[in-house]
């Protein structure tokens, strides 16, 4: 993930930085000036004390002389003192920028930020964060890069603030802990429910499927070869019958069974279609789900934030998976679905392989965008 926005952001912020600095007007050293001021009289006094000292010194240097020779130059404090400031005063050399330049330079930044599929919103998040870091602030020459790595990282790493609770201790916390999967067409639902199975068995939970799809042809084998292959129970009605009641019997025997979970497959929809977006509502009001979870496609960028915050304002959703993560290059969707929708995304879907769910880490995926 993040191939293509990783190279872009290592190219331009080392540019972009050079060009704040050349940008950049120096700030009046008045303050520094005042600072020093300040400590004048404590140097005044500290010099006062010296000279005191150093008659003392002196005369004892003399005699100290005659026994062990001449001793070697060594800086008074007076000196470093002196020395610390004048760093000082280099260090805090400060510049600013004005709005208008500040508009000039981001506008690179936000190019490669919309290429890469990050939301609007957040590009103005981020625009906003650096404008007040860097706009009349005072910024230390030579820490520019370091200023606009910080406030990408800490923009980003703000986006995250809905975290998902532990997948496996929710699902134990109800029995049978119900899941539908929603989400349009061909996003990986199907896949991502195979993958759900495995990960729950391999937490020693027992989980039915619900063919739910009853829609699309091929939809409820696609479902029944993924559930022999786990060895999992399914649940199945012929085609084109009432995907609730697939649902309602595959709870009904989780129930008499006492299995830990059901997974309920729905048929791909647009939110748009506003027949299947009622048959979804129905769905899920007679299965009564703990868990909505909206799988999106990962490489489709802002169309599946878009998706899922549609999905959202109609059905709620509890969660997101995003799929194909592992051929997404961009990773704009992953920065952004969960700031624009409020919901936590639990997982990534990393491959065709059961084994491909990782479960999601927003500090793991702030670090692969290369900021350090
Ligand atoms: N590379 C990659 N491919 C995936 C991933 N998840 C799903 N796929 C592939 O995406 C295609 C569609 O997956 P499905 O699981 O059938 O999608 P769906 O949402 O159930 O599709 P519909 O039922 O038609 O709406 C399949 O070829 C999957 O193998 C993933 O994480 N990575
Ligand atoms: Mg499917």
């Amino acid at each position: 993930m993040f191939g293509a926005l990783k190279k872009k952001l290592k190219k331009i912020i080392p540019g972009l930085s050079k060009q704040v600095e050349q940008e950049a007007e120096p700030v009046k050293v008045e303050e520094i000036t005042e600072e020093i001021k300040k400590v004048e009289p404590t140097l005044d006094k500290l010099a006062e004390r010296k000279k005191q000292k150093d008659e003392l010194k002196e005369k004892a240097a003399r005699e100290i002389k005659e026994v062990l020779g001449e001793p070697e130059e060594k800086k008074t404090i007076l000196q470093k003192i002196k020395e610390g400031i004048s760093k000082q005063k280099e260090v805090i050399t400060t510049i600013s920028l004005s709005e208008d330049k500040f508009n000039d330079l981001f506008w690179d930044l936000e190019l490669i930020l919309l290429e890469n599929n990050i939301a609007v919103e957040i590009i103005e998040k981020i625009k906003k964060n650096l404008k007040e870091r860097l706009v009349n602030a005072k910024i230390k020459r030579g820490e520019i890069e370091k200023e606009i790595k910080n406030t990408l990282k800490e923009t980003i790493s703000g986006l995250f603030s809905v975290q998902a609770e532990d997948f496996i201790n929710k699902v134990k916390s109800k029995k049978p802990f119900i899941i539908s999967f929603i989400g349009v067409n061909g996003s990986g639902k199907t896949t991502t429910i195979a993958k759900v199975t495995h990960l729950l068995q391999k937490n020693g939970l027992k989980p039915i499927l619900a063919a739910a799809d009853t829609f699309r042809a091929a939809a409820i084998d696609q479902l029944q070869i993924h559930a022999d292959k786990l060895g999992v129970k399914m649940i199945r009605h012929d085609y084109g019958s009432d995907a609730a009641a697939v649902a309602f019997d595959a709870i009904e025997y989780a129930k008499a069974h006492n299995l830990d979970a059901v997974l309920i497959d729905t048929a791909g929809r647009l939110h748009s279609n506003v027949n299947l977006m009622d048959e979804l509502k129905k769905i899920n009001k007679v299965a009564q789900p703990d868990m909505t979870i909206f799988v999106g496609e990962s490489i489709t960028g802002n169309d599946c934030v878009e998706q899922a915050k549609e999905f959202n304002s109609k059905i709620e959703i509890d969660g997101i998976i995003l799929t194909k993560a592992d051929v997404d290059e961009k990773g704009g969707a992953a920065i952004s679905i969960s700031y624009v929708t409020g919901k936590p995304i639990l997982f990534l879907g990393m491959g065709q392989k059961y084994d491909d769910l990782e479960k999601f880490d927003s500090e793991t995926l702030i670090q692969s965008l290369g900021l350090d």
